[in-house]
């Protein structure tokens, strides 16, 4: 039976922060059909594809997707109905061709990237595969392996109003299994709730899940940490290591070039010695931004300095997309890219960008956006990928939780 597409849909449904977003339909003449949400950014990139929001103050605030989900509706189904979706390198060549611009803008990335993984779940299903199994052959992949989770357990930056610069506070488990990783990470989560109730902090969570504590440095936060995992049991570095992501745009003043965070400002060197005076006094293994996006002087110093040892990861610096990780790889900018389906919008494209920098033996990390819904594919794009890390939130809320436990079915065989 025919694996050509004979309709696509699209409709505006809630993101996990109660903004709008598409989920998107596509049909087959098999009669197999595949669904995908498409999540969103509060930290975004300055380089990201773009994410089309109608600007109409009178809903939403001016952030519905109502022209996005017209131009899947319209263009995107007129255009590619008939189209064989089993080929998606083709399919996605062929709507950023229709869109026609560089950032995806017309027809807008969120569109798009719906569209994509909509009709890549349809296939995986004319198949009779999980759609793990459609990624590894996408990918040429020879084998499966289980990421290992970045969980996010103390939210700052622009997801929390916790008062902290930086980012995601997460913990890494180290087990072989999936299932032993995420029940560790509950149970320091779950201590670390205890924990901060005794200090008199709050337990509110921020967007991804993460408790949000009204601290003001974020070796606060790490100490907290250290004792929700001695508190549960494990040892710091041994059992359980640190990850962060600064997210360092959002405390960069670009007009005097200089980090403002709340123990003071920093220039690009004393953010480093930051850094390193951070890495002595916890377990941290791995920081993504830790600069600003367009700071490549900082992240090129870091590498240099402390690459062999440490993973630092370009998310705003790549944003997925595999020209600018090029650069990235040439001029020793990092070690690992955040990978993220929404900042390039085709999944091709991002299957590119995972596998250049695989060549390049840069690491990859599977990314949620801070903006969700309970679509999986990321959990499958992990483990099909053999990205080696997944980052997807806290021990809570169920857009989180979905991702964990599709990675346990996966393991299960469920
Ligand atoms: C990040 C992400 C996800 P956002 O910066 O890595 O954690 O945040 O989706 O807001 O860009
Ligand atoms: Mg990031």
């Amino acid at each position: 039976m025919s694996t050509k597409i004979t309709e696509l849909k699209a409709v505006e449904i809630l993101d996990s922060r109660g903004n709008p977003t598409l989920k998107v339909k596509a049909l087959l003449a098999n009669g197999s059909f595949g669904f995908a949400s498409v999540p969103s950014g509060a930290s975004t990139g300055v380089f990201e594809a773009v994410e089309l929001r109608d600007g109409d103050e009178s809903r939403y605030g001016g952030k519905g997707v109502t022209k996005a989900v017209e131009h899947v509706n319209s263009i995107l189904n007129d255009e590619l109905r008939g189209f064989d979706a089993e080929n998606q390198e083709a399919l996605d060549t062929k709507m950023i061709e229709i869109d026609g611009t560089e950032n995806k803008g017309r027809l807008g990335a969120n569109a798009i990237l719906g569209v994509s993984l909509a009709a890549a779940k349809a296939i995986a299903w004319s198949h009779n595969m999980q759609l793990y199994e459609y990624i590894k052959k996408l990918t040429g992949n020879d084998s499966f392996s289980f990421p290992r989770p970045m969980m996010n357990i103390i939210n700052g930056g622009k997801h929390a109003d916790s008062g902290l610069d930086i980012q995601e506070f997460m913990i890494m488990p180290k087990k072989q299994e999936m299932s032993e990783m995420v029940r560790i990470g509950a149970e320091v989560f779950h201590t670390l709730k205890k924990v901060l109730q005794e200090k008199g902090e709050s337990t509110g969570v921020g967007d991804e899940g993460g408790f949000a504590p009204k601290l003001s440095e974020n070796k606060e936060a790490l100490e907290l940490i250290m004792t929700a995992i001695e508190k549960a049991g494990y040892t710091p570095g041994e059992d359980i290591t640190i990850a962060l992501d600064s997210a360092a745009a959002s405390f960069y003043n670009k007009n005097e070039n200089i980090y403002e965070m709340s123990s003071g400002k920093r220039s690009t060197e004393e953010l480093l010695d930051y850094y390193s005076e951070l890495t002595e006094s916890f377990p941290i293994i791995s920081i993504e931004d830790p600069f600003d996006e367009n700071d490549w002087d900082g992240f090129i110093m870091m590498t240099e300095k402390y690459g062999d040892t440490l993973q630092i990861v370009g998310d705003d610096l790549f944003v997925t997309n595999p020209k600018i990780l090029k650069r990235g790889i040439e001029e020793k900018a990092a070690n690992a890219v955040l990978i993220k389906l929404n900042q390039i919008g085709t999944l091709t494209e991002t299957i590119q960008t995972i596998n250049l920098a695989k060549e390049a033996d840069f690491k990859t990390i599977i990314s949620h956006r801070s903006g969700e819904t309970c679509d999986t594919t990321i959990a499958d794009l992990a483990y099909g990928s053999a990205a080696g890390q997944i980052k997807t939130g806290s021990l809570s809320r169920s857009e989180r939780i979905s991702k964990y436990n599709r990675l346990l079915e996966i393991q299960y065989r469920f």
